[in-house]
C-alpha cells in the first residue's frame, strides 16, 4: 500500500472489463444505425451479430450463461455457446446485445448493450420457465437494510434512514406496466417519488446503486430474470443490494414451477446471482440515456459512451470512445468496432 493506500500491484492482474467495453460498443454501433427505425428485429440482429464476432478478440474460455435464448431459438449467443478466443480464463458469459430493443426502435432513451463475466459456474441460470424476477436495488448505504418481502413503505423508510434523507426525498424507478399499478400506488402513498421507465431495468437497478448518481435511489418491481444476473453483476462491482425472487405470471406458470420444484419463495442476493470474486461488466449507450449518451455518427466515426468496471479492484470507468472507419479493419456496416 502507498501512503494513498492504492496497490500498485492490482495493475499487474488483467481487466476482462477492459476487453469487454469493445464488445458492447461493437454492439452499440451496429444496434443504433437501426435507431428510430421501427423494426426491433433488426436493432437485436445487428446488436447480436457484431457482439458475436467481437466476443472471439476477448481473452477467454467464455459460456454463454444468460443469452438470446435455448440453442433451437437463437442461432447466436444461446445458453451454453463457447465464446472468446479459447484462452484462459475460464469464465461464465452473460450478454444482452440490447436492453432496450423497442426503445432502440422508437430512438427512445435508455438503451444499451451489455456484457459481463464472471468464473465459470458461478453466475445463476433461471430454471426453465423463469421469465421474471420481482426486484429491489439500492447502493451501498442502504444495502443491509432492505428486504423484498418487507412492505413498500418500510424499504422506502429504512434507506431514508440510511441516507439521512426524508422518503419524499427518495426517487424510485419502476418499470411502467399495468402489473406495477399496485406498487406505484404503495410508493405514492408512502410519500416518495417516482420515475417510470418503458424498459431497461439493468440500468434502472445500476443507477439505484450509484449512490453518486443523483438521478434515483431504488429500483423496485418486476422485470425480467436475465436482466437480474446482470444487474447483480454489475451492483458486484459497484456495492449496493439487489434482492430477487422469482415471479411466475399467473397460476398456469406457478403451477408449471411448483410442479418442477421451483422454489419461488427464496429470495436471491448479489452474492448468489453472481457467486464469482472477479467479475466483470461493460455497457455502452445506444440511445441517450441518464449515465450514458447514445452513439454520435460524425459521418468519418462515431462516438460512443460506455461504463466499465470489475469487482475485484471497484474501479468504475466511464469511457468515451471516438472511432474512425477509414481506419477500421472491417467496414462499419459489417459490424467492427
Ligand atoms: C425488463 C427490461 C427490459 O423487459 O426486464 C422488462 O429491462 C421485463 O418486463 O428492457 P416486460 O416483459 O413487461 O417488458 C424489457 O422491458 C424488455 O426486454
Amino acid at each position: 500500500m502507498t501512503p494513498h493506500g492504492y496497490e500498485p500491484s492490482g495493475t499487474r492482474e488483467r481487466n476482462t472489463a477492459l476487453e469487454l467495453v469493445r464488445v458492447t460498443e461493437a454492439a452499440a454501433l451496429n444496434a443504433a444505425r437501426h435507431m428510430g427505425r421501427g423494426d426491433k428485429i433488426a436493432v437485436d440482429q445487428a446488436a447480436v451479430n457484431a457482439m458475436r464476432s467481437a466476443l472471439d478478440g476477448v481473452d477467454m474460455h467464455g459460456v454463454v450463461v444468460i443469452g438470446e435464448g435455448e440453442k433451437d431459438e437463437a442461432p447466436m449467443l444461446f445458453i451454453g455457446e463457447e465464446v472468446g478466443n479459447g484462452k484462459h480464463p475460464e469464465l461464465d458469459v452473460a450478454v444482452d446485445p440490447v436492453d432496450g430493443t423497442t426503445l432502440t426502435s422508437l430512438g427512445l432513451p435508455g438503451a444499451i448493450a451489455v456484457v459481463a463475466t464472471s468464473e465459470r459456474g458461478t453466475m445463476y441460470s433461471s430454471p426453465p420457465g423463469v421469465y421474471y424476477m420481482e426486484k429491489i436495488a439500492v447502493g451501498p448505504a442502504a444495502a443491509k437494510e432492505i428486504d423484498l418481502t418487507a412492505p413498500v413503505a418500510e424499504n422506502l423508510l429504512r434507506l431514508a434512514r440510511a441516507r439521512d434523507c426524508d422518503v419524499s426525498d427518495i426517487v424510485v424507478t419502476i418499470l411502467d406496466r399495468p402489473r406495477h399499478e399496485p406498487l406505484i400506488q404503495q410508493v405514492r402513498e408512502a410519500g416518495a417519488r417516482i420515475k417510470l421507465i418503458r424498459d431497461g431495468d439493468v440500468m434502472a437497478a445500476i443507477q439505484a446503486a450509484m449512490e453518486d448518481y443523483k438521478g434515483v435511489d431504488m429500483y423496485m418491481g418486476i422485470g425480467g430474470a436475465p436482466e437480474a444476473v446482470l444487474a447483480a453483476a454489475a451492483i458486484k462491482c459497484i456495492g449496493g443490494a439487489l434482492q430477487t425472487r422469482i415471479w411466475p405470471r399467473g397460476d398456469d406458470e406457478r403451477g408449471k414451477l411448483a410442479a418442477d420444484g421451483v422454489d419461488m419463495t427464496h429470495i436471491f442476493t448479489v452474492e448468489e446471482l453472481v457467486r464469482g470474486t472477479n467479475v466483470s461488466f461493460a455497457a455502452t449507450g445506444i440511445t441517450d440515456g441518464d449515465l450514458l449518451r447514445g452513439v454520435d455518427f460524425i459521418g468519418t466515426g462515431a462516438h460512443t459512451y460506455s461504463l466499465m468496471m470489475r469487482s475485484r479492484s471497484g474501479t468504475v470507468r466511464f469511457i468515451e470512445a471516438h472511432h474512425r472507419w477509414a481506419q477500421k479493419f472491417v467496414s462499419h456496416d459489417e459490424g467492427d468496432a
